[in-house]
């Protein structure tokens, strides 16, 4: 996997690793190897809405709030604030099924040094060659990967480990085109559909919390990463620091990240802070088999 270390344990008793790693399941392979996630990315999030920085709630286009009239700076001041990579949503994009900020998104992938990932109204091969052409390092494809899974695949089979599946659910069913629609596919359902493909990660938004800052869905976060060897990026509910140490334990079973939004806009959150644990603890847990 791109974002995983590998430590080849084959000699070592698998108690032995559960006790020391933490390790569950599908990441305890004796013989076969097994891998233990080093990383935990904290990606701040910048949603654009007519070109402006802003969060909604639950998705909810009514419910907005701007928090930056110049998206550039934000991505900078993230950058300068410690972050290691962006989360960008188009969302008028996703309400309308084409990329609609791409100019912006072009301007701030240039002003900054660190990868981005860009969502939102990608439904066609052209706007994800376009956005990788431009310097966006990962696409996240929603809509599209329910809607034309066909384009998820190829895309996959073009730009491998560049293209992200993003599975916002309702109470466990995906929902897209602007989670205006709920489908009837549960999202563990539809990860495994995609269990084939050269993934960068998996996406996985609780649309009722997101945006309300009241806290993250870690048992659904859990079951989604039980039932997928992707790394799974979790989102919606972040509040505080306590939200980012809750997720730490669910780091050996394949948690790549976390997005927060409306916290480090609000501070409630301070990026700064989030990062340093997230360090700390990595740090600790850096144990060496040998
Ligand atoms: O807030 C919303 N209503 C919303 C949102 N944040 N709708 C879609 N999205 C994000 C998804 C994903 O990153 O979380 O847009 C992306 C998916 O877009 P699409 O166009 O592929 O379904």
């Amino acid at each position: 996997m791109q974002f995983t270390d590998t430590l080849k344990g084959a000699a070592i008793g698998e108690d032995l690793l559960r006790l020391v790693f933490g390790l569950r399941g599908k990441h305890v392979s004796i013989g076969a190897g097994y891998e233990v996630q080093k990383k935990m990315i904290i990606f701040p999030a910048i949603d654009l809405k007519d070109g402006l920085c802003v969060r909604l709630m639950q998705g909810d286009p009514e419910r907005v709030t701007v928090y930056g009239r110049d998206p550039v700076a934000v991505a900078r001041r993230w950058q300068e604030e410690g972050a290691r990579w962006l989360h960008v949503v188009d969302l008028d994009g996703a309400f309308s099924q084409t990329p609609k900020n791409r100019d912006v998104i072009a301007s701030m992938v240039n002003a900054v040094t660190i990868p981005v990932q860009v969502g939102g109204g990608i439904r066609r091969s052209a706007a994800i060659e376009d956005y990788l052409g431009l310097g966006v390092e990962r696409v996240i494809l929603g809509t599209a990967a329910l809607r034309d899974p066909q384009l998820l695949e190829e895309a996959c089979r073009q730009f491998p480990h560049r293209v992200a599946l993003g599975i916002d659910a309702r109470d466990g069913q995906v929902a897209i085109e602007g989670w205006k629609e709920t489908t009837g596919t549960d999202a563990v359902s539809l990860l495994r559909s995609f269990a084939h493909l050269e993934l960068a990660a998996v996406i996985y938004t609780d649309i009722h919390r997101d945006g309300m800052q009241s806290g993250v869905n870690v048992q659904a976060t859990r079951i989604l990463l039980e039932a997928t060897d992707f790394p799974v990026i979790a989102s919606g509910g972040v509040a505080t620091l306590e939200d980012v140490e809750a997720l730490l334990p669910l780091i050996p079973l394949g948690l790549l990240g976390v997005i927060t939004g409306r916290a480090i806009y609000n501070g409630t959150l301070v990026l700064g802070e989030a990062l340093a644990l997230v360090r700390e603890h990595l740090a600790k847990e850096r144990v060496s088999p040998e």
